[in-house]
């Protein structure tokens, strides 16, 4: 993979002498702003600016030297200045780095200098893409990057972490070595198909089963990343006045949305965000949803836009939540609602417990399949934990967040696409066949693991993954 990445820096990939700069860190006001420059030739550039005790160039590496920037005459700003050795660096390759004081006009005035020397701007994810091209990171450790960067809570932070250290590239090295140095055995077997007998079979499916248990205990743990990452988004709905705006606000812990006896308060979704065991969860308030047929005339139109916002941000949620008002039975609208969820998992608030449950078991039956059912009330926080623990066993199953590796969309496919070509190719064993259909399922599931460390990577991958990074970065 490094051999891979390095071929590609040296194919010109990264042109020599192309250098580029950025301000690396959030534009305002702030303590510090750091001026990023990265390619061959970034010190002798920063030295046409830098006025230290020393040029830049005889600075000790790695050590912060203070000094002016200058434009011609004019201090632009007193700034710490570092410079980085190629293969000693972030991208690889020599790199400085400008502290200057925080605020958006002297970083800024900084890079302007920095340009009109014949640096250009770096696009976003540039830094950590040179990172990857130059082999100092592979593409599981660039995307933890962005995992860090972004990180809401602490299991988030270490599942980033862990995957930024290596120990998820390290997961799938090992899955590559062994699916390979097994291929080649079952491979070499195969010219000699009527040698292989039932007891070579059978010891080769072991093997693949053994490589199958690591893979999907290596995808259990993605996931786990995955849904911290992406958090999860919870549309709360049920038909007017069930409690659904005292819900959330009992959730949240603060009063977001208004709360009043009046069937039909909310008119319009809103989304509020809380962090519950490490994991992000978007929650959105709903309109009841009332049969619009017998809304009052005049109210209809206003209503009925609620009631489609309702629909859509159930149908854009990862889960619902039902809310009913358990201290009555179920009304025409409760089934309307319930048919709303219906396509999304869901979980039951039967709510109102204060003022005693009515709702049978049969009643709840009726309304459709539940992951779980809670008993709340919004004014004692009756359930409201429980509801939110459901809501995380829901999405992460009895993982604990904190075992979790940072992982991608395309990570988990990969490695489910991965884990099934492994587990048919010890079914096939197992059966006593087709040791070339398990030789090629086996060398399909590497190449799969292999893409995940970037080894061939297109450009277009590339540029998709480091795209979404901000600039400087
Ligand atoms: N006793 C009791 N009252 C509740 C509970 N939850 C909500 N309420 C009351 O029920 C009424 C309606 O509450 P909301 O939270 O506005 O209900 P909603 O489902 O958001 O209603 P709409 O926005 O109209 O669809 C208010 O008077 C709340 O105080 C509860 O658990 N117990
Ligand atoms: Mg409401």
């Amino acid at each position: 993979m490094a051999r891979n990445s390095s071929s590609r820096a040296e194919s010109g990939m990264i042109p020599s002498g192309d250098i580029i700069a950025a301000v690396a860190t959030a534009w305002g006001e702030g303590a510090i702003a750091v001026v990023r420059l990265s390619g061959e030739g970034s010190v002798a550039l920063a030295d046409a600016f830098f006025r230290g005790k020393r040029p830049l160039r005889l600075e000790p590496a790695r050590r912060m030297a203070l000094g002016y920037i200058m434009d011609g005459g004019a201090v632009v700003d007193q700034a710490l200045a570092v410079r980085f050795e190629r293969g000693a660096s972030y991208t690889g390759e020599e790199s400085v780095e400008i502290h200057c004081h925080g605020g958006v006009y002297a970083a800024r005035k900084c890079l302007g200098l920095f340009m009109s020397r014949g640096s250009r701007l770096a696009l976003p994810g540039e830094f950590t893409k040179r990172a990857f091209l130059s082999g100092r990171i592979d593409l599981a450790q660039a995307e933890a990057v962005l995992g860090v960067v972004r990180a809401r809570g602490d299991a988030e932070l270490v599942s980033s972490g862990r995957s930024l250290q290596g120990e998820l590239s390290m997961g799938l090295k090992e899955l590559s070595s062994s699916l390979t140095a097994l291929r080649a055995e079952i491979e070499a077997r195969i010219d000699f198909p009527g040698d292989v007998d039932d007891a070579e079979y059978a010891s080769y499916a072991r093997g693949v089963s053994a490589i199958h248990e690591k893979t999907v205990s290596l995808l259990g743990r993605c996931r786990v990343g995955l849904a911290l990452a992406n958090g999860i988004r919870v549309a709360i709905a049920g038909r007017p006045n069930a409690g659904k705006s005292s819900l959330l606000n009992a959730m949240l812990g603060s009063d977001r949305a208004i709360v009043t006896d009046i069937p039909g308060t909310t008119r319009d979704t809103l989304d509020a965000a809380l962090i519950h065991r490490g994991m992000s969860m978007t929650l959105v308030d709903t309109a009841g949803m009332r049969d619009i047929d017998t809304a009052r005339a005049g109210a209809d139109m206003i209503e009925s836009m609620g009631v489609e916002r309702s629909r859509a941000a159930i149908g854009g949620a990862d889960f619902c939540v039902l809310v009913l008002d358990a201290s009555s039975p179920p009304e025409r609208e409760d089934f309307e609602a319930a048919r709303a969820v219906s396509a999304r998992p869901a979980i039951l608030a039967m709510n109102k417990r204060d003022l005693g449950i009515v709702l049978s078991g049969a009643d709840t039956e009726k309304l459709g399949n539940f992951i779980a059912a809670v008993e709340t009330s919004a004014p004692s926080g009756h359930g409201v934990n429980e509801l939110k623990d459901a809501l995380f066993e829901a999405a992460l199953g009895s993982a604990s967040p904190y075992d979790g590796m940072m992982a991608t969309e395309r990570m988990v496919s990969a490695l489910e696409s991965a884990a099934n070509c492994v587990e048919e190719a010890a079914r096939a064993l197992d059966e006593c066949r087709g040791a070339d259909i398990a030789g090629s399922l086996l060398s399909e599931a590497a190449e799969l693991i292999a893409s995940l460390l970037g080894g061939d990577a297109s450009e277009e991958l590339l540029d998709a993954i480091f795209g979404s990074f901000c600039v400087g970065k």
